[in-house]
């Protein structure tokens, strides 16, 4: 099959690619590079790599021209939800209207395409209680970033009801594995505390560490993902993507403790302001189509340290 993934250097997309491309589909990827990194993608043939802006019309219409995909993952995006805060006309005019355009685009010339997925994420469902978060929880963005992806998924929904475009939302919870940056300003937790391990640094905790998140490790998301794929009834909705399963900062700091068998200093701050206390989806639409996280939390952490980020350019499929 021929693949696109637009923003493939990041760490996502860069998984996505190499999963692909390890079961000999061809993946062409089209990142800026100013959130991914060039490294990532180092098993990708230099030609199947475009370096350029989601935004740049020329460019996608001359992909479109020369390719018929049969799947495209849209993860291209201003990912940091700073930056969508400190500059949201700016923000959406990615997030958004590049979403959009990607649309218009498939459908008027990529005849024949089996699936668009795009990526949304946990943020849409805001500060609201109630857990865990299903399709019927209330959505309330605390950011132009939750804004623009709730548009996002909405677009890609109504292009499937409108046109027929083969379309998936996923919404992201707490994304962790390989190539996931520390060092960004939208870094995980997960990504900052491996660091700090590696590394000996004192960790800060934003609080007491007794916030919970659902952590989903980048294997399993492939595979929620790649069965999707393989089920056309999950055409035209969207789903959550985690664990169902709800973890604390304090056993996340613990595993770690026992995965590197010593113990770094710690630090206690306030807690972010507009950081959610609890986090955890309903994942029973997405079970119920056949997947089936298989990374607990110890064998997810496991993993990611045995696949550290001194190690990017290792094999993470065979
Ligand atoms: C996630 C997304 C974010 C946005 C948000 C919306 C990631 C990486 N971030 O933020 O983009 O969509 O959801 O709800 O997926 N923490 C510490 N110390 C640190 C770093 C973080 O204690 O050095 C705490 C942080 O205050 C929070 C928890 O760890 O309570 C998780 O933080 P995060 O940034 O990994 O993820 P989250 O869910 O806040």
């Amino acid at each position: 099959m021929n693949i696109l993934i637009t923003g493939g250097a990041g760490f996502i997309g860069s998984n996505l690619a190499e999963f692909y491309q390890s079961k000999n589909h061809k993946v062409i990827i089209i990142d800026n590079l100013s959130s991914g990194n060039i490294e990532n993608i180092s098993f990708l043939p230099k030609n199947n790599f475009i370096e350029a802006d989601i935004q740049d019309n020329n460019t996608l219409e001359k992909l479109f021209d020369e390719y018929n995909f049969d799947i495209i993952f849209h993860l291209a995006a201003v990912v940091s939800v700073v930056e969508t805060i400190e500059d949201p006309f700016k923000s959406q005019k990615v997030n958004i209207e590049s979403t959009l355009n990607l649309l218009k685009i498939i459908k008027e010339k990529n005849k024949g395409l089996k699936r668009f997925i795009f990526a949304s994420s946990a943020a849409v469902y805001g500060n609201v209680e109630g857990l865990p978060k299903n399709m019927d929880s209330l959505i309330s963005p605390e950011s132009p970033y939750a804004i623009e992806k709730f548009a996002g998924e909405q677009y890609s929904k109504l292009f499937n009801k409108l046109y027929g475009v083969p379309t998936t939302g996923f919404r992201f919870f707490n994304v962790y594995g390989p190539k996931q940056n520390p060092n960004s300003t939208y870094s995980g937790v997960i990504s900052i505390m491996q660091n700090c391990f590696e590394n000996n640094k004192t960790f800060t905790f934003y609080g007491d560490g007794t916030q919970t998140r659902d952590f989903v490790y980048i294997k399993d998301l492939i595979s929620a993902i790649d069965c999707a794929i393989n089920n056309e009834i999950t055409i035209g909705k969207t789903y959550n993507l985690g664990t169902g399963v709800e973890t604390s900062l304090n056993k996340i700091f613990s595993e770690f403790e026992k995965i590197y068998n010593k113990k770094i200093n710690v630090e206690y701050k306030e807690f972010r302001k507009g950081d959610i206390k609890n986090s955890v989806s309903d994942i029973t639409p997405l079970i119920e189509q056949g997947y089936k996280p298989q990374f607990g939390i110890s064998e997810g952490l496991e993993s990611y340290v045995n696949f550290s980020n001194n190690n990017i350019k290792e094999k993470c499929y065979e």
